[in-house]
This record gives C-alpha cells, structure tokens and sequence, in this order.
C-alpha cells in the first residue's frame, strides 16, 4: 500500500518504541501491522500472517469478535467511566469482581483491579508488605524472585523481575528484592537429571530465606510458566518443594498469572495445573484477550481477612482500576472463553494436537529441545544436540529464524535462541497445522543460511 513509507516516516520521526532499538527500527522501518481475523494479521502492504503470539500472549478469543466491540460500545455510551475511589464503583467492576472470584481457586475471592499486568505486580508489592505492617510485622518487607523472571516494565516490576538488561537502565532493583536461580534445567541444569535439578533450584528459595532471615522475608513471587524469559517449565518436583517451603516459613506466595492466567496451560490458571495455591494472582492480559487494557490481583481469604480488619485505607489506587469499559469487555471475553470451552479445548483437544504436532519438530538438525504445554511452546536452537551448545553467542540464530518466520508468514517469538509460540486459544487444527509447516520451513532456511555462513558475518 502506498501509504507504509509515509506512516514509517512519521513513526520513525515521532514514535518511541518498547523494548526497540529505536536506531536499528528506524534503519529497518517498522512493520505495520493494519488488521486482524480470527488468528491472522494483516500488515500494511497487505501480507496475511498467522499469528503465533496472540499479540503479546494475551488475544485469547482471537481477532475481530464483535462481541466484544458491541461489549464496549454499550458500556461507554451507557457510563464510559467512574472511578472505584472514595466509597464509589460502577455495576461492570462489580460484576467482574464476582466473576473473577468465580473462576478463580476457591480460597481466592477478593480482586483489586489495575490497568496492566505491571501495575498489578506494583499492587502486590504494596499489598504483601502492608499485610506484614498491619500485623506489627513491618521488617517483614522482603520479597524473593527469581532471575529472568518478568514481572513487567514499571519500577517495581522491574525489579521484581529478574530481567539484567533491564535493571541496567534506571538503577534497578530497587532496594528489598532478592533475586535466586530460575528452574532452567535445559541452559543451566548440566549433568542433573531434571528431578534433581528441579528440586535444587526450589531449595535456593529456604537457602535464601535462611541467609536473610525467616523473619524479613514477606513473600515469594514466580510465574507458573515463565513466558518472556524463554517458556520455561519448572520439572514437576519445582513447585510442590516451593509449596514446602513458603507454608515452612509462613511466606506469602505469588503467582504471577499475566500469561498463564485464562486457559493457556489448560486450566484456568497456571496454579491450578502446578497445583501452586497462591495467596495472591497477578493477571491481565487474556483477562480482556487485549481488547482492552485491565489487569487484577485476586486476593486469597486470609490476606483479605487481614487486610479488611486491621489494613485501614489503602493508599494506593489507580484512575483506570476497575475502568467500566474494559470491566465490560472483560467480563463479555470470559463468557466467550467459557461458552466455546476453550479451556477444555486446550486441555484435550487442541492443546494435545499443539503438543503433539510441536514434538515433530524435534527431529530437526536444530533443535535441541522441544517442550510445551496446552497452547504454549518453546524450541531451543542448539549446534550440538547432545552438549546442549548453542550455535553462536547473542541469540542470533534465534533472530534469524524469527525473521525467516515473519518472512514465511508466522509470528513466532525469539528469546535468545530459544523460539516460542503461544497463539490464539481459538486456534484450530488445520490452522494448527499451518503453524508448524511454516516453522519448519523456517527451520529449514536457518539452517540454509547457517550452513551458508550467514551467522559469521
Ligand atoms: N507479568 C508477566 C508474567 C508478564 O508476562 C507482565 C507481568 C507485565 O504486564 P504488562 O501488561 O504491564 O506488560 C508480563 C508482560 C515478551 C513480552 O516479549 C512479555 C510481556 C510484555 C511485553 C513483552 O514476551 N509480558
């Protein structure tokens, strides 16, 4: 279309990106992506790709549901916006609020909403430390992470993530956050079985707590599945020994939800299938399937017991928590979620296939590793299959198969050197089946280009 070059101009001239380069974007030009159907993107010369990523892990119901925009439409010409502040809220927040407490796990049923998934880990910063402080317990203020966990981009997400390269730029972490050794059994797991590994890295979090003191510790805080930082999959002795732990020492746990939450590990929650029974849930994302910008921590009965009696005014709140709008759209995409039975689908129809048809790829000269769960997957691109050595330092195998993705038409995700993939819930199987024959030519003409030397340049 003619339009692209004089709407990268304007980008180039104007636009900051997130997590971009802006120098390398602007030598490139950005990829303007116009419009979307069911699982597919449209860019803006009109090339149909099938997205992978559901966005950014969050357009659960897929693209174009009129229900949705009809949602929002509706409830802004009825009340666009009120607030949730100074004894107020409106019938959508209410109602999401009851909802959430529905879906969740019986002994969650208090929400606090937010406006992203960062601002809900802020939240929960706030509130596991006012939970302490209210019970005389202020120097309990501690919070335990894990390195290359994402917890978001705002000062306290960040710092509660253990993301390097972001804590280089603003002086982050801030103070009273510990970060340990994530359960990466494929990168940093070496000669270990993955039981064995598994359990190691879980009992870093009772070294820590007993290196620091019991006492000063407020609360642990992981995600399910970390998603950003590579799809990894804890071995399923991780999360029972963290379990252990946390009720040992009466540390609060946190599971940030933001990508696992709504069905994408086939249930709907990541807690539930790691059987992790936290004291409190981050999540947004599929919350609105990204219609919509809203996130919520949904609160366990003790810490709202504790905080509705002894916690005061909670000074801390946001203009758009509770937005009606997006309370609306929220509520309309759950029902969506619930009346297609896509969860029950990831769990045993779509997820298997996914699962199944994702193994294929393993016996590719490239992959090291294959591993997944419900609509969710990783590939490690590797030079030795074996050693589990990686092809070239920098991830730069990883962003070569990325860009042969796009160019084959496929969003498909690089961290490093490991590709992930986790699309629209309302995939199917043929569409299924199209996502992994372009993988694998993608595949395919990385290692073309590998062999063509294209890495030593
Ligand atoms: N927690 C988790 C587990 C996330 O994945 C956030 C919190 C923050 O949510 P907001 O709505 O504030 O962005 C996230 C977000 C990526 C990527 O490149 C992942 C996220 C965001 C941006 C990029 O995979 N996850």
């Amino acid at each position: 279309m003619s339009n692209t070059r004089q709407l990268q101009r304007l980008d180039r001239e104007h636009h900051f990106h997130p997590f971009t380069d802006q120098g390398d974007l602007n030598k490139r030009g950005t990829r303007i992506i116009s419009k979307a159907d069911g699982v597919y993107l449209w860019d803006n010369e009109g090339n149909k790709i099938l997205d992978g990523m559901a966005g950014l892990w969050c357009v659960a119901v897929g693209y174009g549901r009129k229900e949705l925009a009809d949602a929002a439409h509706q409830q802004m010409m009825e009340l666009p916006y009120y607030n949730s502040f100074f004894q107020c809220t409106t019938p959508p927040a209410i109602k999401l609020a009851e909802k959430l407490a529905d879906l969740a796990p019986s002994h969650l049923n208090n929400v606090f909403f937010t406006g992203s998934g960062s601002e809900s880990n802020d939240t929960v910063l706030r509130l596991v430390r006012h939970f302490w402080s209210v019970q005389g317990q202020p120097e309990r203020s501690l919070i335990i992470s894990r390195k290359n966990a994402y917890h978001g981009s705002t000062v306290a997400g960040a710092s509660l993530g253990g993301m390097t390269y972001m804590h280089r730029q603003g002086n982050l972490p801030i103070p009273g956050i510990e970060h340990i050794d994530q359960p990466y059994w494929f990168e940093e797991g070496g000669d270990l079985t993955k039981e064995e590994f598994g359990k190691q890295r879980a009992q870093q979090l009772e070294e820590k707590i007993i290196e620091v003191g019991a006492e000063k510790v407020a609360a642990f805080i992981a995600e399910p599945i970390q998603g950003a930082g590579g799809v990894i999959i804890p071995p399923d002795s991780y999360w029972p020994e963290i379990r252990r732990i946390c009720k040992k020492y009466d540390i609060l746990l946190v599971a940030d939800e933001v990508i696992c939450g709504f069905g994408r590990t086939g249930n709907w929650f990541g807690s539930q299938t790691f059987e992790i029974e936290p004291d409190f849930m981050s999540v947004a994302k599929a919350l609105s399937s990204g219609y919509l910008p809203i996130g919520a921590v949904i609160v366990s009965d003790r810490v709202a017991k504790v905080l509705k009696e002894l916690g005061g005014e909670i000074n801390h709140g946001y203009t758009y928590s509770g937005h009606p709008a997006a309370a609306a759209v929220a509520i309309k995409n759950l029902e969506i979620i619930e009346q297609e039975k896509l969860v029950e689908k990831v769990a045993h129809d779509t997820g298997p296939y996914l699962q199944s048809r994702w193994r294929e790829l393993a016996s590719h000269p490239l992959v090291g590793e294959v591993r997944g769960l419900g609509l969710i997957g990783a590939l490690e691109l590797v030079a030795d299959k074996k050693a589990r050595t990686r092809i070239s330092k920098g991830g730069k195998a990883g962003s070569l198969c990325r860009d042969f993705c796009t160019a084959n038409g496929l969003v498909m995700r690089a961290t490093g050197d490991t590709m992930l993939i986790s699309p629209p819930l309302v995939i199917n199987t043929s569409e299924i089946d199209e996502l992994i024959g372009k993988a694998k030519k993608s595949l395919d003409d990385t290692l073309h280009a590998i062999s063509d030397g294209v890495l030593e340049a």
